[in-house]
């Protein structure tokens, strides 16, 4: 028979000494090294010249190009540092707790319950921290949101199945007019050109099902809807010129993974020289050309669907199939 070791083995109880002077003064000490090490952490992340690039954006995408991507940069990469800060410390207490409180004996350790003041600190903390994360996503979203009465650029993106049509407008809303236009074929990627420095406002329109506007550099997208819903969005600048890809974010169907286009940051000029190339009739190709950029999309390429018989493989079709 087999004897529970708990009931066999007499209480092997370590009485442990009373905490001194020494205890007192070793605790001190323990304390003021966290502290001192947790400021010196603190000062390094807060004075380190990029801590975002140092860890790679924690996983956000980098190289937005206009003043909304970077303020939501920087909420992410703020929001990352602080829950970084609550997870050092917690992890922290469970690794003091280990090897503090690890089992030393048989004797029961004291048990602590109804500590106020511990309770009040875990219910107050995480809702203070809630708080503070909360006001700076209110306050950075509604800049994003922001629309403007009198943006320089109105464009108007007209999303279908599977491309899309750019409209540059000259005004606001349904009423406005289309002065030029740059649509997409199964053929041609359609080139957003727009310019550096100006206001742009978005204005989104679906002729069929639920698109989404989607450049990443933008470190934004937003749907378009179909029907009476018109998405508008505004940036206060592009910063960068260059060519990006521009995706479709929103499953549409069958050949929605392929419905990009480009969008090229130009000088101003250059985007005034475009636009009245463009008005005066010529292809968008040929006002591309006109302002010495490359006439077709350099960031990606057209659907290939590869419907050709080279791909049918008529073993497969039963007899008769097809008739
Ligand atoms: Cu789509």
């Amino acid at each position: 028979m087999v004897a529970r070791s708990s009931e066999v083995r007499p209480s092997a109880v370590r009485h442990s000494a009373s905490p001194g002077a020494g205890g007192r003064r070793r605790r001190g000490a323990g304390r003021l090294a966290g502290l001192g090490l947790g400021g010196v952490a603190l000062l390094v992340l807060l004075t380190g010249c990029d801590v975002g690039r140092t860890f790679d954006g924690f996983g956000w995408p980098q190289g937005g190009i206009t003043a909304e991507s970077r303020r939501m940069y920087d909420l992410w990469i703020a929001s990352c540092i602080a829950a970084l800060a609550v997870g050092v410390f917690v992890w922290g207490l469970i690794f003091w707790c280990v090897i503090r409180y690890r089992k030393r004996g048989n004797e029961l350790p004291v048990q602590t319950r109804y500590n106020m003041p511990m309770e009040f600190l875990y219910t107050i903390a995480p809702i203070l921290i809630v708080s503070v994360l909360f006001y700076y996503t209110a306050i950075v979203q509604t800049d994003v949101n922001k629309t403007t009465k009198n943006p320089d650029v109105t464009v108007e993106v007209v999303a279908f199945k599977w491309n899309w049509q750019f409209n540059y407008r000259d005004g606001q809303g349904r009423e406005a007019n289309t002065v030029a236009s740059v649509l997409g074929t199964s053929e041609v990627i359609p080139v957003l050109v727009l310019p550096t420095g100006r206001s742009i406002r978005f204005e989104e329109q679906s002729r069929d099902v639920i698109h989404s506007f989607w450049v990443p550099e933008l470190l934004f997208k937003r749907d378009v809807f179909p029907g009476s819903v018109r998405n508008v969005f505004e940036v206060r600048n592009l910063e960068t010129e260059g060519a990006y890809v521009g995706r479709c974010a929103e499953l549409c169907g069958t050949y929605h993974a392929f419905m990009n286009f480009e969008l090229r940051v130009v000088s101003p000029e250059k985007y005034d020289q475009f636009l009245a190339a463009k008005k005066a009739g010529k292809s968008t190709q040929e006002a591309l050309q006109a302002i010495g950029q490359k006439p077709y999309a350099e960031k990606t390429e057209p659907f290939n669907t590869r419907r050709t018989t080279a791909n049918f493989n008529p073993d497969s079709v039963a007899p008769g199939a097809g008739r």
